[in-house]
């Protein structure tokens, strides 16, 4: 059983899933006739947008900030990078006053916040007042539903956003 794969093919989309049997995270379910599926999904669970260059998925469900990380790598993907005052706009309209975690960090240097895929210390930002605040209790940042920013514990859960 370990071994076991196999794929799906859907007609109205036109793709292909792999069928893996080793359920460990996301699954969803698919029932098609006689069989029931366990999907192992490593894609984004809504739909990817498309935006000035870049693609985004905007995930509904709370993790860590490390947790959120790795989701968007096992998609092969990043965590959103904001770099760009039109970017911030954009995002800021699609985030419908939710809380999601982005890219950014300065768990590596206290106080030097940069992007995590990229190490590239931040130029552009969007902190709310008095942010960032948290010294090195807060190393991560998230996004508010007012698209400004915030640092807070690595270990607080939100929604997260990842670009490709
Ligand atoms: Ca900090
Ligand atoms: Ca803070």
């Amino acid at each position: 059983m370990a071994s076991c794969f196999a794929f799906l093919y859907s007609y109205s989309l036109q793709t292909c899933l792999l069928l893996d049997s080793s359920v460990t995270t996301n699954p969803y379910f698919l029932y098609d006739r006689n069989w029931l599926y366990f999907v192992k999904s490593n894609d984004c669970p809504v739909s990817w947008i498309r935006n000035g260059g870049s693609s985004y998925c905007f995930v509904k469900k709370r993790l860590q900030w490390r947790s959120s990380k790795e989701s968007c790598i096992s998609m092969g993907t990043h965590l959103l990078a904001i770099e760009t005052e039109v970017e911030k706009t954009w995002i800021q309209d699609k985030a419908s006053g939710d809380s999601w975690w982005i890219g950014g960090t300065d768990s590596n240097s206290e106080g030097t916040f940069y992007w995590e895929h990229s190490s590239k210390t931040m130029t552009y930002t969007n902190w709310y007042s008095n942010q960032p605040n948290g010294d090195a209790n807060e190393n991560c940042v998230s996004m508010e539903g007012d698209g400004s920013w915030h640092d807070y514990s690595c270990n607080h859960t939100f929604y997260y956003i990842c670009e490709k």
